[in-house]
């Protein structure tokens, strides 16, 4: 059998990394390869979900950003790569998060329309972020009901779904670009890596090169 074939077994023994589409692959590919690891084809190219690396004891599941931490904690992946507020909302409690990376930054903020006044009553905040929502309204004692969505945030109050929002931003463009303001500070965001308990006790000979390297690369 193939190496190929190996990576893609279900008794693969190996590390299996688990990371999401988008700028969190991005910006992990070049910390990966200074740890020697490339993935031996390119995820945009391909609809594969378990990549082969040039590290035959290496593996990467490409996963949506919200599962990475899920797939860590029941240990059907061993590391994983996650953005604060994804850990935060997660709860996660189940896993070490060892490092951050420093990568992926942004800061998860309140925001609603531009110059708007708010209501004098309880306020509607739109989000994908419930947990995170709920625990910080709750910490300035201020009772809100959540309207849960998996995406688009910024539409939501311009069509009168929700009086705030609660978001991840990074340069605040997509929030003025529809008419919106950021408000509040919640808290900055970068993204983690994470390890499941079990994991980092019996496979510790393999994650200790990895974690050294990217240990050097953020200090770099
Ligand atoms: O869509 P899906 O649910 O699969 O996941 P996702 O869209 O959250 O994944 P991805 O890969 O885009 O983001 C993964 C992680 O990157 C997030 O969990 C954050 O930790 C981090 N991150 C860093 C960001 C941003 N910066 C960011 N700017 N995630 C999302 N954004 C969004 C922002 O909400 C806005 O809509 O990007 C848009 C552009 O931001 P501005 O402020 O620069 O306009
Ligand atoms: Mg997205």
């Amino acid at each position: 059998m193939t190496e190929l074939i190996n990576q893609a077994d279900s008794d693969f023994d190996g590390l299996t990394l688990a990371l999401s589409k988008g700028r969190i692959l991005k910006e992990t590919l070049p910390l990966l390869k200074n740890a020697g690891i490339e993935l031996l084809e390119d995820p945009k190219e391909s609809r594969k979900l378990i990549f082969p690396t040039t590290n035959p004891d290496v593996r990467v599941l490409i996963l949506r950003a919200s599962d990475v931490p899920t797939y860590v904690e029941h240990g059907a992946a061993d590391v994983g790569v996650a953005g604060k507020d994804v850990l935060l909302e997660h709860g996660a409690k189940h896993v070490y998060e060892l490092l951050d990376l420093q990568i992926a930054k942004c800061k998860l903020m309140t925001a609603g329309i531009k110059n708007a006044e708010l209501p004098n009553r309880r306020l509607r905040i739109a989000t994908k972020y419930v947990n995170v929502a709920r625990a910080y309204f709750a910490s300035r004692g201020q009772q809100v009901d959540i309207i849960k969505l998996y995406g688009a945030m910024e539409l939501a109050p311009l069509v009168g779904l929700g009086d705030l929002i609660v978001d991840v931003v990074d340069t605040g463009n997509t929030l003025r670009a529809n008419g919106l303001e950021p408000l509040e500070h919640i808290c900055e965001v970068s993204s983690r890596l994470i390890v499941n308990q079990a994991s980092y006790k019996r496979k510790f000979a393999l994650l200790e090169p990895i974690l050294d390297s990217f240990k050097q690369s953020v200090a770099g």
